[in-house]
């Protein structure tokens, strides 16, 4: 090697340590980020290295952040901010054929749901209406990378960062105090669910560039954010891993979560309304899944009256 080139590669080094972390493979890590972002993502690996110190080794938290695919939106954190749920198009759950692909699932997986809701005591047909509208049936779990989502979330949650952005926007008043309080809260919500999600794959050797899932992060058949994997997923195929991506641990964990927030059969149309609010707190929701689980259960009643009139 010449003189030259030794002084060119020490020039080249010293100049990318200014920009960049390094990670231990020498990697230029936030390498999507616009350089002033740099310092932000820079301060929040910190955080996370430190926070999740006796949980994930940091090596695999480097080489996650330093993945080229890791890459910043602030347009979650403005979504976020403007989302207004209950104007969702509930009713088109209930148009015929999808009703109809719902009766054909029960049918095709009686046996497994008659298990799970004897197990849980949670009726199929609600498992069912609720599988139907968060992905319609395991059709629809989102293209949204989960790890980016809880990244470009926490990382608007640094005041400095996030006001860069707020120049253009006008539907966002970052004067008004319920804006302000609705920010932060979301931030550290995210940042919280960033160290589940963290956490949840290190354990489970995902990919974490491979987890797909809705625009604010929730994933799997049954759309969980990273802390209702931990607390409500469950392994009913018994391999030793909860996946969300299959139907017996998705059925599962839709009934898990129900029955530890205090689902009853039993329970009158009210109160089973409030527990499928602690799975998503929208009231048409809850509306839309009772409506499902009514019309399921009525047809099924009907078919078993047939057959055993047969
Ligand atoms: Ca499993």
């Amino acid at each position: 090697m010449t003189w030259g080139l030794i002084i060119g590669f020490l020039v080249l080094i010293s100049l990318s340590t200014d920009t960049f972390v390094e990670n231990l493979h020498g990697k230029k890590c936030f390498a999507n980020l616009k350089e002033e972002e740099i310092p932000y993502a820079q301060k929040l690996l910190e955080r996370i290295k430190q926070d999740l110190s006796d949980k994930v080794p940091e090596d695999y938290l480097e080489k996650t952040f330093c993945r080229r695919e890791l890459s910043f939106n602030p347009q979650i954190m403005l979504r976020s901010l403007t989302w207004k749920e209950a104007k969702l198009p509930y009713s088109q759950f209930l148009e015929e054929t999808r009703l109809e692909r719902a009766r054909k699932f029960i049918e095709e997986n009686k046996e497994l749901l008659s298990a799970i809701e004897e197990h849980f005591q949670v009726d199929k047909e609600v498992i069912t209406a609720i599988f139907l509208v968060e992905t319609d049936l395991g059709g629809k779990t989102g293209k949204h990378t989960v790890i980016n989502t809880f990244f470009s979330l926490a990382l608007t949650g640094d005041e400095d960062l996030f006001k860069r952005f707020l120049s253009n926007e006008t539907e966002v008043d970052f004067n008004n105090e319920t804006v302000r309080a609705r920010w932060q809260k979301r931030a550290s919500w995210a940042y919280r669910e960033l160290l589940n999600f963290l956490e949840i794959s290190y354990k489970n050797q995902w990919d974490p560039y491979e987890i797909k899932g809705s625009i604010f992060g929730a994933f799997g058949y049954p759309q969980f954010v990273p802390r209702s994997y931990l607390i409500y997923g469950y392994d009913w195929d018994g391999d030793g891993k909860v996946d969300l991506f299959s139907v017996p641990d998705a059925l599962a964990s839709i009934a898990n979560y129900l029955q530890k927030e205090g689902y009853r059969k039993e329970a009158d149309r009210e109160y089973k309304k409030k527990i499928i609010m602690k799975y998503n707190i929208s009231e048409p929701y809850a509306e839309t899944v009772l409506s499902i689980s009514e019309i399921l259960k009525n047809k099924t009643l009907v078919q078993n009256n047939e057959s055993r009139g047969n």
